[in-house]
């Protein structure tokens, strides 16, 4: 059997359940222990991501990191049914797509995320941190509709990998207050993917978090120094140029905000 080690609310980890669960393929879910703590091994989990970040997945001998190259290895190893689609031209528009909520898409909901959770700003800067959000997430959405066009799935004729990567980020800003407009293509397709076997199981996993909502109380456990979330990449960068500079000033002051491990 293989293993997934995530968290439930990973974005990138329900990109990968969905998938496991659309092939049928059986797998063991294990979360890492100290995971937002920055905290590094050694064990299998870092092992395995020495990034120390979920999803990281096992299959015996092979160990693998990345929900992208993870989602190529679970189709390359088990081909049936097909997740991406046939043609060369749209399996790169599918690709596209993933990339865009992986990256711009996901910064946002994890920047509301520190705000509503992690509590990073209060006062003028949160409202304005939020109106920014709330303004890119109704822009991404007019472009996630255009790229859906007249289809009833992202991936095509039906539902696939162009759609399991997408809907985690919407399901996260449906839960962050900012759903797609009202009766808009968006909307209707998320009622239609969210009814999918392989994608209701997974965002029901994302409910049973321990202490019952969200995150709990974790904004205490970031002032004791007991998280320090990474801030790297695209979500270092929504951070700064949406006027939160002095979020990742303070957080390196209190040493509760960590960047990207070295590989050694
Ligand atoms: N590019 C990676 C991103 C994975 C990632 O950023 N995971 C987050 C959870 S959503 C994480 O584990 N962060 C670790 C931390 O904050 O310490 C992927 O696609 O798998």
């Amino acid at each position: 059997m293989v293993t997934l080690y995530e968290h439930p609310l990973s974005p990138y980890a329900q990109k990968c359940k969905i998938a496991l669960r659309e092939k049928g393929v059986e797998f063991e879910l294990k979360q890492p222990g100290a995971i937002g703590s920055g905290v590094a091994g050694p064990n299998e989990f870092m092992a395995t991501n020495p990034r120390g970040e979920v999803p990281a997945f096992i299959d015996d001998e092979v160990r693998i990191f990345d929900s992208t190259i993870i989602l190529e290895y679970i189709e390359d190893k088990w081909p049936e049914p097909a997740l991406l689609p046939a043609t060369p031209a749209e399996r790169a528009r599918v690709r596209m797509i993933e990339e865009v909520c992986d990256t711009h898409y996901e910064a946002i909901n994890w920047g509301l995320s520190e705000l509503t959770w992690f509590k990073r700003a209060t006062g003028t800067l949160e409202q304005s941190l939020r109106g920014q959000a709330a303004t890119q997430i109704r822009k991404i959405h007019g472009w996630l509709e255009r790229q859906l066009g007249e289809s009833d799935w992202f991936n095509g004729e039906r539902f696939g990998w162009g759609d399991l990567c997408v809907i985690p980020y919407v399901a996260g800003s449906i839960g962050h207050g900012n759903p797609p407009a009202r009766d808009s293509a968006l909307s209707r397709w998320a009622d239609r993917v969210r009814v999918v076997p392989s994608v209701a199981s997974t965002l029901a996993d994302a409910k049973v978090v321990p202490s019952g909502r969200g995150m709990g109380d974790v904004a205490s456990l970031l002032e004791q120094g007991l998280f320090k979330r990474e801030y790297r990449d695209h979500r270092l960068e929504w951070m700064i140029r949406s006027g939160g500079v002095d979020v990742v000033i303070k957080g390196l002051e209190k040493s509760n905000i960590r960047f990207s491990n070295d590989f050694e």
